[in-house]
């Protein structure tokens, strides 16, 4: 069945039973020198490269390459459309490594055709607190070159480059089914612009819907319910960071363990990439010191897909839930104003994966399940399945 995921150390399908939670194989870090110093070899004409991130020229490659060749939905109608500033955060955090950006491209024209990335971070998977991962992200591989079998290539390459650096365990999401997943969530989507949405096919008008009915059942207030809620800034993120980490070290099992500096990189508002608001307590102390306490974090990211074959739109706006968390209000009224907030950011649509507490407030807030699911799954790790309210891990 899978020739290349029967030989690498993940769980085999009809692996049920885990008694002991931890690596699959242990010989390259018991045995350092058994990692190859050397790239895989890759196919005659082709050569490895290291795209420079914070290079235009690199940056706009990269950014062609998935814009024509990266994930489609079932049906091929729409295809993210990462920004080139997206993909420069993405693939920038605290500890990245240019070797962990690797491209393939044809040796004589040195067109950029296949690339693979890795980013680094910390996770905690039950009960082990801190295990050192990549992240890894953006496999893609040109159409033309299908077939070839070089995602192969790629996986064993990058999983090399990661060796070399001390680090033997991976997590990575697919829209496809492979050995094996960890757990699987399904995508649920909310309207902002439903005309729109209709309009290119990405949603369809409900029997016995006018589209004005169908506007006005979307329709959300031009405020937040909360008037407080502000752009989180740099003073708020220490503050933010313990509410997060409080969040997801008790509501779930598998989630990243962010440093100051890792929440700073990946919250901090950039436009048309990264969007977070926080509310905030102010307390002042019998001596009249003031302080300010973060009570609930807002965030979503910004991913546009193409429309493929729509001559009336080229690009739908969505916005994708990241890291939410309500203590002073409920998360029902928290989650309506993520909603109200991306609407006025000019979004069309707000997704959001069946994981953490998102479940609970997506029939009052009429969300609606996708035809996709998202499979996330870690490399060389034995564990047993996760229910998806304790996943707490959102990729890019
Ligand atoms: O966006 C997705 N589906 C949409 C569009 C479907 C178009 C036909 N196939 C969808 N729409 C219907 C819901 C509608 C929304 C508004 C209100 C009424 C209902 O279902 C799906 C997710 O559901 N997206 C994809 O399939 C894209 C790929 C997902 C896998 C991502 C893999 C990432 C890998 C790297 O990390």
């Amino acid at each position: 069945q899978h020739r290349f995921w029967s030989s690498q150390p993940v769980p085999q399908y009809n692996e049920t039973c885990v008694t002991c939670d931890g690596p699959i194989d242990e010989r390259p870090r018991l045995d350092p020198a058994s990692v190859p110093e050397a790239p895989y070899p890759l196919l005659a004409g082709f050569s490895w490269c290291e795209l420079d991130i914070s290079a235009e020229s690199d940056i706009q490659e990269l950014y062609e390459l998935l814009r024509s060749n990266y994930v489609e939905d079932d049906d091929a109608q729409f295809r993210f459309d990462y920004s080139p500033a997206f993909l420069r955060w993405a693939l920038s955090p605290p500890g990245w490594k240019r070797v962990w950006h690797v491209g393939v491209r044809v040796s004589t024209s040195s067109k950029l055709v296949a690339f693979i990335a890795a980013v680094p971070v910390t996770m905690r998977l039950r009960d082990v607190k801190a295990l050192a991962v990549v992240e890894v992200n953006f496999l893609c591989i040109h159409k033309r070159l299908r077939h070839k079998r070089l995602a192969p290539v790629l996986i064993r390459e990058i999983t090399r480059r990661a060796h070399r650096q001390g680090i033997y365990q991976a997590v990575y999401t697919a829209g496809t089914l492979l050995p094996r997943p960890l757990v699987t969530c399904r995508y649920w989507h909310r309207s902002l612009d439903a005309r729109k949405l209709i309009e290119c096919g990405f949603s369809r008008l409900r029997p016995r819907m006018t589209m004005k009915l169908t506007e006005r059942l979307y329709a959300l207030p031009e405020k937040p319910l909360h008037p407080d809620v502000m752009p989180l800034e740099r003073r708020h993120c220490a503050s933010a960071r313990a509410l997060l980490s409080q969040y997801l070290e008790t509501h779930t099992k598998f989630h990243p363990c962010f440093s100051e500096t890792e929440f700073e990189h990946w919250f901090l508002p950039r436009d048309d990439v990264i969007y977070s608001f926080v509310r905030v307590q102010r307390n002042t102390s019998a001596t009249g010191t003031s302080n300010e306490r973060v009570t609930d974090l807002i965030s979503f990211y910004s991913l546009p897909s193409s429309v493929i074959h729509s001559s009336k739109h080229r690009t739908l706006r969505a916005a994708y839930s990241f890291y939410n968390v309500a203590t002073s209000c409920s998360f029902q009224d928290l989650m309506q104003d993520a909603l109200i907030l991306a609407k006025n950011a000019g979004f069309d649509v707000f997704n959001a994966l069946h994981l953490m507490e998102n479940r609970e407030v997506f029939d009052q807030l009429k969300f609606a399940p996708g035809d996709g699911e998202l499979h996330y799954y870690v490399y060389n790790w034995r564990t047993s399945v996760l229910r998806c309210e304790e996943n707490g891990l959102v990729m890019l």
